[in-house]
């Protein structure tokens, strides 16, 4: 079968759902293989098949085990790629790990390419890459694919390890709606507030859907970020997290840190400095954005109700 050597494994579950319309989630590995400590990893992955699940939706895990391209995980396929080396899959990576047939974990834009190859249109995740302070060259790949490719991406924004005014500039020059699910504020993602707008406050997963399919029905072909603030229970605030995150993002200066290694060096920092807290806070969104994401799908697989002008 060597046409569909380099093809997706879908499994049947998910196959089935897409062909009958029915609400599939996509869910990212980068967060399995390099953004979560074991075993807070392989838990949390579970976790968040659960989550949709419970919604009513269908989880669909992406990732590469030795060079396939997976969507849709055996939980003994979570298990190895979550406790073996794995490298990080964006864009460029894809075809590293399939020509060496190796693991990796899907980043947000890995995870965005695959969903949509397979015609996935909601993806839950923790938070996106953007523009780093540490060098200006370092754009996550995340930007290029939220700009080209079609799909929803439910976040708690992004860390403010990013330079968050800079990141937010670029998805709007790059044309990407960036939602405030109950909120008008930016989430920056430990924390409720970033003192940044969203272009748009939606409410709920219907009001979700209508502002996606008015989108897509221009024709306009861009990714929309739906931003769901962490719950105030686990939110850590701005004054305890920046210095954190300011002393997380000196020493990889300091240390040489660069291209894909910053973002899993500056997750794993933090995580010591603020004694697992960041962990704890970073699981309970994620959990929250798989549930939001499972509702959004169904949002828009519900037949359209026509409006009475
Ligand atoms: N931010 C987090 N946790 C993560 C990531 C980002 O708080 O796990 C991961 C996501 O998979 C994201 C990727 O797509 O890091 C961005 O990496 P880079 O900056 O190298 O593009
Ligand atoms: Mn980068």
């Amino acid at each position: 079968m060597n046409s569909t050597h380099f093809s997706f494994l879908v499994t049947d579950e998910i196959r089935r759902a897409l062909k009958q319309d029915q609400p599939v989630v996509a869910l990212e590995s980068t967060v399995i293989t390099h953004g979560l400590p074991a075993p807070h990893n392989l838990r949390l992955a579970r976790d968040m098949e659960a989550g949709v699940r419970s919604r009513g939706a269908i989880p669909a895990t992406v990732a590469l085990l030795n060079g396939s391209i997976h969507i849709g995980l055996t939980d003994s396929e979570l298990e190895s790629l979550a406790s073996n080396p794995a490298i990080k899959v964006s864009l460029r990576d894809f075809a590293t790990a399939l020509t060496k047939k190796i693991n990796g974990g899907t980043t947000v834009a890995g995870t965005m390419f695959a969903a949509h190859k397979i015609g996935i249109k909601v993806f839950a995740t923790g938070g996106i890459g953007g523009v780093h302070k540490e060098s200006r060259m370092d754009i996550s790949t995340d930007m290029q694919a939220l700009a080209t490719l079609p799909v929803i991406v439910v976040c708690a924004g992004a860390k403010s390890i990013l330079d968050l005014p800079s990141t937010l500039e670029l998805l709007e020059t790059n044309g990407v709606p960036v939602l405030g699910y109950g909120t008008d504020e930016f989430p920056a993602f430990f924390s409720r507030h970033s003192g940044l707008k969203v272009s748009a406050r939606v409410d709920s997963p219907q009001e979700v859907a209508d502002f996606v399919r008015a989108h897509w029905s221009l024709g306009l072909q861009s990714g929309i970020l739906v931003c769901q603030p962490i719950s105030a229970e686990f939110e850590i605030s701005r004054e305890e997290i920046d210095p954190i995150e300011e002393q997380a993002s000196q020493e990889a200066i300091e240390r040489g840190i660069r291209g894909q290694a910053v973002t899993p060096f500056l997750l794993r920092r933090v995580n010591e400095l603020s004694d697992g807290r960041s962990t704890r806070a970073n699981i309970s969104f994620l959990l929250n954005n798989a549930r939001l994401a499972a509702d959004i799908a169904k949002a828009m697989t519900a037949p359209i109700k026509t409006r009475s002008l």
